[in-house]
């Protein structure tokens, strides 16, 4: 190794992990303008973006101290291309902001938040807890997590909660999000597998977005489909003209909730035709069944559930089964929200595979991920299966895990943890009394959420563990844990494509701020069973634990050495087993599962699964006549604004104020003009927002961004009954006008 100018040494003691691959060394790599003198960047080294799951890499721009000063979008690497959102671009304002956790902080007896030394915070941590668990038992303790930490985070946090500190019930905002798409290619493809890689968008002859607003969710993706050289045809299903239906070829305006039946049309429609993929559906288990179960879906059959004429139900059922063509099929938050969501991710699963649109370029069902880590919490959170991608239900797979691990395999529970809402059922009904919320903020973002502060009184203990002291679950926190955030500690996310990237510490964080990994640790040795993880010693050591893990799963990687190996092969996506030979990937390239036909079930075949639509959990009425759907805003702004609402330069991105999207023709009968004060109610709760004339809304339909912390006051708690996934898209609303008082 060349020898290192003194700043680098200082740089790599300042890191945790092993630093030499992390910094490298580019004087005169800014190109941001000019940077003063004093604050010229020294050295740069790189960062997956700690926002969506896209997984963009970012280029940070270090000072002399090592503190990230500036960034820009990483030119070489293959998921961005040089490319960040706005997102990205300010990832490090909110980082400075002057709501950060610094400190511990506890509720005093007269209700007051004091400052506590980590002592006194671990100390009432582990004593309170204790004590719940000696009253009431391992199930009266549960916490929430994320998909927005390293997964070395989240499998440390998972590890100790269920097998160190001996409770059972954990889950994370990965219900909210991602649970259907889960659940649907557990069950058809018997593992939890997006097939898909990037390079599948601009290898596609035909594109069909279902429920997803790539153009503001995951911009970047959207430019990898724009920089598609085959002239496909981009068909946009939402109920919105959103930004991405604009941009499309085609615009289908769906019917909310239209989409399982109009799926089951389109097969219906290339069975009858005969232009099915004999080949692909010798692969698969169930077709008999399926199609006699279609029989019933013809076009005629759904036309009014979807609002479609049955010439566009026929013409849509050609274009995605020309023989020759690519098709691939993505869907995102319109189809996993939903009631009957996990049927409807299936019912693109079974057209791709009844197609042969699978294992090839530019094919798949594909399920875009929302957090930058919520691929990881999938396969390593021990919350809905056993980190490492497997399940606590099966004994080979806990002795593999208590052997890896070093821990009595009797410490790993056989039983699967309750869901998110049953845990906040069971702390309706007072039977969980202690809460621990980690990087998520349901205060605002779970449905109903004005339930929460009803169960907020049942709770004896509840733990919020934030970078923000300022959030809506932290206010209600009787401690809050300071943490560090994106930027300020070392670790590993998996993107969409499941790709493994690595991000850095860039920033010391704020007063006495410790990264999740060390509160996690501190935890452990507090409760005493810190022995259990003394081979936890920093992110890359638990890496390399996991690592080994999931040899032999789907999720294989043990051929990584380690994060410098990740960077140095511009992320990784698994499976990347250490021993496959002449199948092992070549650095850099991308990869799609299936190509050889084989899939994860017992019998090797993938499954083709239905059932009949069901009805909306709460339709309109004449007491509720509009119909609310919800989501994300602007490419600014990220889900309870705790990050994006800090930075000065987003927030002239977006309103403000809650607004809603209100189609003219009912503003004009509702005599409402643009920005007038509307509130709009639910059986449930109330808000206030300003009217957004949006054509791009159907009559008889409204939509609100969920970035308002009002919004889930009014959602309706339906769920899917396979993933348990909340139904945020559909419930029924009032709108009225707010009289000026006087
Ligand atoms: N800027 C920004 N980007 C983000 C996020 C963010 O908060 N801000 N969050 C990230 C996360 S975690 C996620 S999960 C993703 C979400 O990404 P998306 O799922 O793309 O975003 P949403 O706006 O929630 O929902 C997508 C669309 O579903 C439509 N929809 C509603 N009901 C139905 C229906 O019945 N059928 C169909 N076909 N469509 C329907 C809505 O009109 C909406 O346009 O975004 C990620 N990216
Ligand atoms: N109505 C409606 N509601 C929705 C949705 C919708 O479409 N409509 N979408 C749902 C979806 S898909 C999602 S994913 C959820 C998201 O909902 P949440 O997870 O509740 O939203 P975030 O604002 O991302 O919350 C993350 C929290 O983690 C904190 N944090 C960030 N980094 C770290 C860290 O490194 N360590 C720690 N300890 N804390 C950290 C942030 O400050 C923030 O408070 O919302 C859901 N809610
Ligand atoms: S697209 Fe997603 S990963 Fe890329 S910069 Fe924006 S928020 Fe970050
Ligand atoms: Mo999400």
């Amino acid at each position: 190794m060349p020898q290192l100018p003194s700043i680098v040494t200082k740089l790599l003691k300042q890191h945790s992990g092993p630093l030499t691959a992390d910094l490298v060394l580019e004087p005169g790599q800014f190109g941001l303008g000019k940077v003063p003198k004093r604050l010229k960047p020294a050295f740069t080294t790189t960062s997956i973006c700690g926002y969506c799951a896209t997984g963009c890499q970012l280029k940070l721009h270090l000072d002399e101290e090592g503190r990230a000063i500036n960034l820009s979008p990483q030119a070489g690497y293959p998921v961005n291309l040089g490319m960040a959102c706005p997102k990205g671009w300010q990832a490090l304002d909110p980082l400075d902001s002057a709501d950060r956790a610094t400190v511990p902080l506890l509720r005093d007896p007269d209700g007051k938040m004091v400052p506590v030394s980590w002592a006194e915070a671990l100390e009432t941590f582990t004593t309170r807890m204790k004590a719940i668990k000696e009253q009431h038992g391992r199930d009266a303790v549960a916490f929430l997590s994320t998909g927005q930490i390293p997964f070395e985070e989240m499998s440390l946090l998972g590890c100790l909660f269920k097998f160190g500190m001996g409770f059972l019930h954990g889950d994370a905002n990965t219900r909210q999000c991602m649970a259907t798409a889960v659940t649907a290619y557990k069950q058809s493809f018997g593992f939890d597998a997006p097939p898909y890689t990037y390079a599948d968008f601009e290898e596609s002859d035909v594109l069909v977005f279902i429920g997803s607003n790539l153009c503001i969710a995951h911009p970047i993706l959207w430019q990898r489909v724009m920089r598609n050289k085959r002239n496909p045809k981009i068909i946009v299903i939402d109920p919105r003209a959103t930004e991405t239906a604009q941009a499309a070829t085609q615009h289908i305006a769906l019917k909310p909730k239209g989409d399982l039946a109009l799926l089951y049309a389109l097969a219906h429609c290339i069975i009858r035709d005969g232009r099915t993929d004999a080949e692909s559906i010798a692969r698969t288990e169930g077709f008999e069944e399926l199609a006699a179960f279609l029989q019933d879906y013809s076009p005629a059959a759904v036309a009014e559930r979807t609002g479609m004429s049955v010439e566009e139900i026929e013409a849509l059922a050609h274009t995605v089964s020309e023989p020759g063509k690519r098709v691939s099929w993505w869907w995102t938050m319109g189809v996993n929200q939903s009631y009957e969501g996990v049927r409807t991710a299936q019912a693109m699963i079974n057209l791709a595979l009844i197609t042969g649109n699978i294992g090839k370029p530019g094919t798949g069902a594909n399920s875009i991920t929302g957090q930058c880590n919520a691929m990881g919490s999938r396969l390593f959170s021990n919350t809905t299966s056993l980190t490492g991608g497997h399940e606590f239900a099966y004994a080979e797979h806990r002795e593999k895990v208590a052997a890896g691990l070093g821990i009595p395999v009797e410490s790993i529970p056989s039983e699967a943890s309750m869901a998110y809402d049953q845990i906040l059922a069971a702390a309706e009904e007072g039977k969980i009394k202690g809460l621990w919320i980690i990087a998520t903020n349901p205060f605002h973002s779970w449905i109903d959420s004005g339930r929460l502060e009803a169960l907020r009184e049942k709770l004896e203990f509840l733990v919020v563990q934030d970078m923000y002291h300022s959030t809506e679950s932290a206010r209600a926190a009787d401690l809050v844990l300071p943490a560090a955030g994106w930027g300020e500690k070392d670790g590993c996310f998996i993107n969409s494509e499941r790709r493994i990237g690595t991000l850095k510490k860039v920033r010391q964080a704020p007063g006495i701020a410790l990264s999740d990994f060390r509160i996690l640790r501190l935890i452990a040795n507090a409760w005493g069973c810190g022995e259990m993880f003394a081979k936890w010693t920093d992110p890359e050591a638990a890496f390399r634990l996991l690592r080994d893990l999931t040899k032999d799963r789907p999720c294989d990687i043990t051929g990584i050495e380690g994060y410098e190996m990740i960077d140095r092969m511009g992320g990784i996506q698994w499976p990347f087993p250490a021993d496959r030979g002449e199948d092992r990937p070549a650095p850099g390239e991308e990869r799609r599962l299936f190509s050889d036909g084989i899939y994860y079930t017992p019998s090797g075949k993938a499954k083709l699964l239905f059932s009949p639509p069901a009805e909306l959990p709460e339709d309109t009425d004449s007491a509720y006549p509009y119909l609310l759907l919800t989501g994300r805003g602007t490419s600014s702004q990220w889900h309870t604004q705790s990050r994006t609402g800090k930075s000065d330069i987003l927030r002239k991105l977006y309103p403000q104020e809650a607004y809603i999207e209100v189609n003219p023709a009912d503003a004009a009968r509702l005599g409402l003009k643009e920005h007038d004060p509307v509130q709009v109610s639910s059986r449930r709760g109330e808000m206030q927002a300003f009217v957004y004339l949006a054509p791009t809304v159907k009559p008889g339909q409204l939509f609100l961004p969920m970035h308002y912390p009002e919004v889930n006051r009014l959602t309706h708690p339906s769920f899917d009954p396979h993933s348990r996934q909340p139904n945020y898209k559909a419930c029924a609303v009032a709108l009225k006008k707010v009289r000026p008082h006087g």
